[in-house]
């Protein structure tokens, strides 16, 4: 559990956890080089207030690790785990291998083929063990985080009002947003 230690961009801590007593999410990843893009799971989670875990869990440098945390992950009462892996990315899906806990996929963008790999490694999960994929990079975590949230919030009225809030936000500043544009015609004005 412990940061990379010969890694100099290790900046995730080996566990990070918001101050509420239950923790129903985990955010996982394969390296701290992954952190820059799942850093954007852990804001959304912390908007939301709701409680969660974050840690490095390497598939392929920390195997039985892995696969320790998913077979505990229903019993310590995890509610869904948002695994970002890049390259091979294989975490997700192995995860998903130990337990029935939703696993929410992050492809992480890769130095040499952006992410793509990543993506296609997650979401091409074999039928009768699914892994939720979502975008490559900063989108598919936020998004991945929002749907977490979802999750929990099906039963939790509270969550679901906050839900609601922050779409509604986005809509006042989608409606407030001004282009650019010079020039145009009276005719296309206001289309
Ligand atoms: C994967 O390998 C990680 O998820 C990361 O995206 C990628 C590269 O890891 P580092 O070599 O940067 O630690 O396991």
């Amino acid at each position: 559990m412990a940061r990379l230690p010969s890694d100099p961009r290790a900046q995730v801590p080996s566990a990070v956890s918001n101050p509420m007593s239950t923790t129903p999410i985990a955010v996982v990843m394969g390296s701290s080089s992954d952190w820059d893009t799942m850093q954007h799971a852990v804001q959304i989670l912390q908007q939301f207030g709701v409680a969660f875990e974050a840690r490095v869990l390497s598939a392929h440098r920390m195997p039985d690790d892995m696969f320790a945390f998913a077979q505990a992950a229903q019993a310590r009462g995890l509610r869904a785990i948002i695994a970002g892996a890049g390259g091979a990315a294989h975490l997700p899906g192995m995860l998903a291998c130990k337990t029935t806990v939703p696993v929410l996929g992050v492809p992480v963008p890769s130095k040499h083929l952006q992410g793509v790999d990543s993506l296609h490694s997650i979401v091409q999960m074999p039928k009768g063990i699914p892994v939720a994929t979502f975008a490559i990079g900063a989108a598919g975590a936020a998004n991945a985080a929002l749907f977490a949230v979802a999750m929990l919030a099906a039963h939790d009225v509270g969550l679901q009002k906050q839900l609601d809030a922050y779409r509604a936000e986005q809509s006042r500043a989608a409606r407030e947003q001004v282009l650019p544009v010079t020039g145009l015609t009276d005719g296309l004005v206001g289309l």
